[in-house]
Order: C-alpha cells, then sequence, then structure tokens
C-alpha cells in the first residue's frame, strides 16, 4: 500500500526519514514516496508516463483519472516540499547544538587541564622552596659550628623573609620562624624539675590575655593518662556527655588546634595566645632568643619590661649563645635564680616554614616543620598543604597582597 511522506514519517525509523528526504532533493521533480516499510515508490504520474499516453477512450479516462490525481500531487508535493524544508532545519538545529555542546566541553576540559597543570607546576615551586629552606637551615648550622657558638636567633639569614619574583611566570615566599619560640605545652605533666616553672609561665601568660587560668588544669587533665579530674580540670566524664561524645587525648598534645576541644574553651577566646605557644616533643626548651617580649614576660612574677627590652638588645646582634651570656646582663640580675630553672635554649631544633609558590592563575600554600639533627641534617617531620590562618600576618608583614 502506498503512503505519503508525511503520514509514514513519525512511524517508520529515522534512517529511512532521511532517505525520503534525499531522494526528494536528488529527484525535485520527481518525488518518490515511501511506503509503510519504508521502500521507494515513484509518483503516480511517473507510473502512468512509464505505461505510455494513447488517445483511446480507456485511456482518456485514465487521463481524466490522471489529472485530477496531478492537481493532488502537485498540493502534496508543496506540503511535502514545506516539510522537507522543517525537517533540514530541525536537523541543522540539532547539529547546531550538538557542535555547541562538543565545543563547550573541549573548552571546560582545556580549561581543567591547564588549571590542573598549573597547580603541578605551583606544587614544584612550593617543594622547591621546602628544599631551600633545608639548605638554608643547614648552612647556619655549619656556620654556628665553624663560628664554634651554636645560636639561633632572628639576625639570622635563616629569619630574612624570602621573595622571588624571578620565577617563570610565577614567584614564591618563604619565611622561616622558630616553632621553639612559644611555650611549649607538652611536657606540662611531666615531673621533671622545671616543670613548675613552665607552668607557672603558661599561668602567667593566660591570666596576661585575659584567659582563666583553670585553662591550664584542663590542658594537663587533657594530656595526662589517669582519670582523676584536678580542680577546675575535667577527664572523660566531662567530654563524654558533649554532643557528640568525645574521650581526652591521654597524650602530648600534636596540633594547637585541639585546645578548641577543651571545655568552656572557643577558638576565639584563644586567638590572641595561640601565637605565643607550640605543641613541640616534651623536651624542646624555649628560645630565649627568639620568643616574643610576652612570653619573657611572663617568664617570671618579677620580669618587668625593663628586664625584657634588656633581653631583646642583648640578643639584637649576635643572639645569647648560653646561660653565661644571659648572666651578663645586668637588668636581669634578680631573676636569674628564677630563670635558672626554666627551660631555656639557645638554639633551637625545630623550625616552621611557611610556602606561597604562584604560577600563573594557581596558589600552592605549604608548611613544613623541620627539624634539625645534632650533626645539622634537616628533615621534615610535618607537612601541611592549604591556606593557613597566618597567611593575612604574613602578607602584610611583608607588604605583599
Ligand atoms: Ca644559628
Ligand atoms: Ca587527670
Amino acid at each position: 500500500m502506498m503512503t505519503s511522506l508525511s503520514s509514514c514519517l513519525p512511524d517508520i525509523p529515522i534512517a529511512f526519514q532521511d532517505a525520503a528526504l534525499l531522494s526528494a532533493f536528488a529527484h525535485p521533480d520527481h518525488l518518490l514516496f515511501v511506503g509503510s516499510r519504508g521502500f521507494a515508490h515513484l509518483s503516480p504520474s511517473s507510473i502512468l508516463k512509464s505505461n505510455g499516453y494513447r488517445k483511446r477512450r480507456k485511456t482518456f479516462v485514465n487521463l481524466t483519472v490522471t489529472s485530477h490525481g496531478s492537481r493532488g500531487y502537485l498540493a502534496s508535493k508543496q506540503k511535502q516540499q514545506g516539510l522537507a524544508l522543517i525537517y533540514v532545519l530541525l536537523i541543522f538545529s540539532i547539529i547546531t547544538v550538538m557542535a555547541s555542546k562538543i565545543l563547550s566541553t573541549l573548552w571546560l576540559e582545556t580549561k581543567a587541564g591547564a588549571h590542573y597543570l598549573e597547580q603541578v607546576q605551583a606544587r614544584q615551586y612550593g617543594l622547591g622552596g621546602e628544599q631551600y629552606a633545608s639548605l638554608v637551615l643547614e648552612q647556619d648550622f655549619q656556620k654556628d659550628q665553624d663560628s664554634g657558638r651554636q645560636v639561633d636567633f632572628t639576625g639570622e639569614q635563616w629569619s630574612t623573609p624570602v621573595v622571588d619574583e624571578s620565577l617563570e611566570e610565577g614567584r614564591i615566599i618563604i619565611v622561616i620562624r622558630d616553632a621553639a619560640s612559644g611555650i611549649n605545652l607538652n611536657g606540662l605533666t611531666s615531673r621533671k624539675e622545671n616543670e613548675e616553672g613552665m607552668k607557672t609561665a603558661l599561668s602567667r601568660l593566660l591570666v596576661n590575655h585575659g584567659l582563666d587560668h583553670s585553662l591550664l588544669a584542663k590542658i594537663q587533665d587533657w594530656q595526662d593518662e589517669d582519670q582523676r579530674t584536678r580542680p577546675s580540670g575535667g577527664e572523660d566524664d566531662t567530654y563524654l556527655l558533649n554532643e557528640p561524645p568525645y574521650r581526652t587525648a591521654g597524650s602530648e598534645l600534636v596540633s594547637l588546634s585541639e585546645l578548641a576541644l577543651l571545655e568552656a574553651v572557643t577558638v576565639d577566646d584563644l586567638a590572641a595566645v595561640l601565637p605565643l605557644l607550640s605543641t613541640l616533643p616534651e623536651n624542646s626548651a624555649l628560645n630565649i632568643n627568639t620568643a616574643p617580649d610576652e612570653v619573657l614576660l611572663s617568664l617570671s612574677e618579677r620580669m618587668s619590661s625593663t628586664q625584657v627590652d634588656a633581653i631583646l638588645d642583648a640578643r639584637k646582634e649576635d643572639g645569647i649563645s648560653g646561660f653565661s651570656e644571659l648572666s651578663a646582663i645586668t637588668e636581669l640580675a634578680a631573676v636569674l635564680p628564677e630563670l635558672k630553672h626554666k627551660r631555656l635554649g639557645y638554639f633551637t631544633r625545630y623550625f616552621q616554614v611557611f610556602i606561597k609558590a604562584s604560577y600563573r592563575d594557581a596558589d600552592f600554600y605549604l608548611r613544613s616543620l623541620m627539624y634539625r639533627h645534632e650533626d645539622g641534617r634537616t628533615q621534615v617531620v610535618e607537612r601541611e598543604m592549604g591556606y593557613n590562618e597566618i597567611w593575612p600576618e604574613l602578607e602584610k608583614e611583608l607588604g605583599d597582597g
């Protein structure tokens, strides 16, 4: 059975619809018809033409019938041409949308690939910066060895920030800080003779910053292995009531962020005092050459700003390399007996290295804790990648940003 193009198109596979359209383009004067199974047929007029024309009645009747059929066929042909145009436009629209989608996907993938490469390059710059810091610290150790005076103070080369703009399409900032310049919270629970000294220093530091000295007991209970609660302290039974419940660490602090878990303490409360604290292994001493004024002030009840200034002045040029040099500072005579029992140091084993490496639009932030061995070799013992809250302060200090 012969079926018109318009009625058969919705029911047959798209390939056959295309076949009909292609046939129409190939023979504009002899439109083909497509059957329900997709087979092409010649138009009625074409069939008659192929049969020949004879001026016989039978043939005339056939011609009359054919004449009526031709008018219908012409109308149908115009309709089909309109439909063909619509289908052509539809196909072009689909192709346009597909091409647009492909281009958009390609653009996004190219952009993502480029950004990934930028990040990889920035990371390599950052790790190179870490190597540079390691080299600087080893050279400092060698220099101290050569001079026979092992001391680490802020006048040495390692303490000078590096801002290098000479990198290809990038830059790097390297800031090395002494990690032993704050009061070490680890070791507060030890039974060593100088333990009491640093506890009172920490207590004074907390009070000077408007914090309750009971925070000291909370820190100690957090670290000790027993479950005996100190006055104003807190053990597991305190923290298990929290939502979600948790237990005390029962070990040294690994990060200052642990303080935010203590009872009745918030990060905002601690913001001012955190830069003055550290969480180094228990045997790490406070380096008197890099300790901030506020930490020096907390070392003794009798320490005044005059005595603090005397220490700052004495360490400015060459640092203080031992207790004998500290004793030579006349202003400290009254507090020396107390300082003698403090866990003080004059050089350091731990350094914090802050690195910001940029390549094109990518920034890579790195904080590395370096340990310098007794023979001067340095080793990365802790590495934290990502933005650190210290950067606004560092960039302000460097006049960068
Ligand atoms: Ca040094
Ligand atoms: Ca306890």
